[in-house]
């Protein structure tokens, strides 16, 4: 395997070099230029006449061609789509945005359309003076903006006893990155007065569900948000239009939509909550609870079961996503055969704390079989466990909180597979 070092100029001798190791035929990642191409020479259709005035789509969506860059449920997973989940289709996006239109949803009652005069948010409980905001008054706050991803706690917890679903956006697609507006949660509490016995919040949403969690203070005045823009437009209806909760490294399931209510008390809410559901089950048979915190993670998106490599021998982009809910992922490794060897990703950008990082690694890929793997490390430095590592603290019965490593096999016909390597 032969390694670019990301330089513009280097990939270009790059593709040049392996141009003239296959004797002049079109060398994979660009055709010479001799032959007649019709895409080239000929007159096309849509050059034939005009296209599309600017007001087609007052509102866009992505061209057909892209049709199948969608968000998928499983079927089986659950017993309706109201109180259910489906996946981001990570395999398809590049950079570490998600638009919200294929952003994975997850509803305990379904997605409720709640509109903006109709919104109140409560502060209440140990506080010096219980508020009531509309709409309008959020927005009169001062402003922040930052990115965070949004992991549910039981992404990948299907793959705790085998490699089980034949995916990226099924394994790993319960996640979302995305760049909110709102103001800080410490602000709004501010605002209200903390009692010196409010230690902990209990936020609720507007939905059937209601989705209550219990949150200690500390996590509240630190980083939370009350968002109500993401990627610079308002929130879809799926992600809690007008306002949701913002837990940054938290687990997805504190992330409250629709969020109508925040009880300061002097302790957490056990009873109303589903806290005894998100435990985790140990090896030993007993269970820890109150995980919160999403560890290291990461996964290589393309190639990968949805995206096999279908463009033949040559340059080959491996890529995939880093988080981690501790901070910002420092590195990125990359094995090729199932973890023996390492070579180190390069990080598109710097990674932000709390937020998906995009990894490259470019090599020559001449058809052989491969064990494709990524191990991310994060600002601690925590290093991604391989299965069997968590597997021996965790057990096969676990469900929440599975970061362990992902391999692909990927075959000499560039089609891969979901696999356990030992
Ligand atoms: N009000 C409310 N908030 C909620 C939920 C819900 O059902 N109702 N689901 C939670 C769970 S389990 C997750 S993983 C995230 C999913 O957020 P998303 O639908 O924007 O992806 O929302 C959380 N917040
Ligand atoms: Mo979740």
């Amino acid at each position: 395997m032969r390694q670019s070092d990301g330089t513009g100029a280097t990939r270009r001798g790059f593709l040049k070099a392996s141009a003239a190791a296959i004797g002049g035929l079109a060398a994979a990642g660009a055709a010479r230029a001799n032959a007649a191409d019709p895409l080239i020479t000929e007159v096309q259709p849509w050059a034939s006449g005009f296209g599309d005035g600017v007001d087609a789509t007052p509102y866009g969506l992505p061209i057909e061609f892209e049709s199948d860059v969608i968000r998928r449920n499983v079927e089986w997973l659950t017993a309706d789509t109201i109180s259910s989940i489906n996946f981001t289709p990570i395999h398809a996006l590049d950079g570490t945005i998600t638009p919200q239109g294929c952003a994975f949803e997850r509803h305990h009652s379904g997605a409720i359309e709640l509109a903006k005069p109709d919104y109140r948010l409560m502060i209440n409980g140990l506080v010096d003076q219980p508020l009531i905001f509309s709409y309008e008054d959020l927005e009169r706050f001062p402003r922040v903006q930052k990115t965070f991803f949004l992991e549910c706690a039981a992404n990948t917890g299907m793959e705790w006893a085998g490699a089980q679903l034949n995916g990226a956006q099924f394994t790993h697609g319960m996640i979302h990155n995305m760049e909110y507006t709102g103001v800080t949660l410490r602000t709004l509490l501010n605002e209200a007065g903390i009692q010196p016995e409010g230690t902990w919040i209990y936020v609720e949403g507007a939905d059937a569900s209601s989705n209550g969690r219990s949150i200690p203070m500390e996590k509240a005045l630190d980083d939370c948000m009350i968002a109500f823009k993401a990627n610079g437009e308002a929130l879809r209806k799926e992600h809690g239009y007008p306002v949701r909760l913002v837990v940054p490294g938290w687990e997805g399931n504190m992330w409250v939509k629709w969020l109508r209510r925040i009880e300061v008390l002097d302790g957490p809410v056990e009873s109303r909550e589903e806290t005894s559901k998100y435990t985790d089950t140990l090896a030993d048979g007993t269970s820890r609870k109150w995980t919160w915190v999403m560890d290291a993670k990461s996964v290589v998106t393309s190639p990968s079961p949805q995206s096999p490599i279908t463009h033949g021998h040559g340059p080959l982009v491996i890529t995939g996503l880093a988080w981690s809910g501790r901070g910002a992922i420092e590195r990125v490794d990359v094995s090729l055969d199932g973890g023996k060897n390492w070579q180190t990703a390069r990080l598109a950008e710097p990674g932000k704390p709390m937020a998906l990082t995009r990894f490259y690694l470019d090599v020559d890929w001449q058809g052989e079989e491969m064990l494709l793997q990524s191990r991310a490390i994060d600002s601690t430095g925590y290093v991604q466990p391989t299965k069997t590592q968590l597997r021996d603290v965790r057990g096969l019965n676990s469900i929440y909180h599975n970061n362990c490593i992902q391999t692909w096999w990927v075959r000499p016909t560039g089609e891969a597979e979901n696999v356990e390597v030992s």
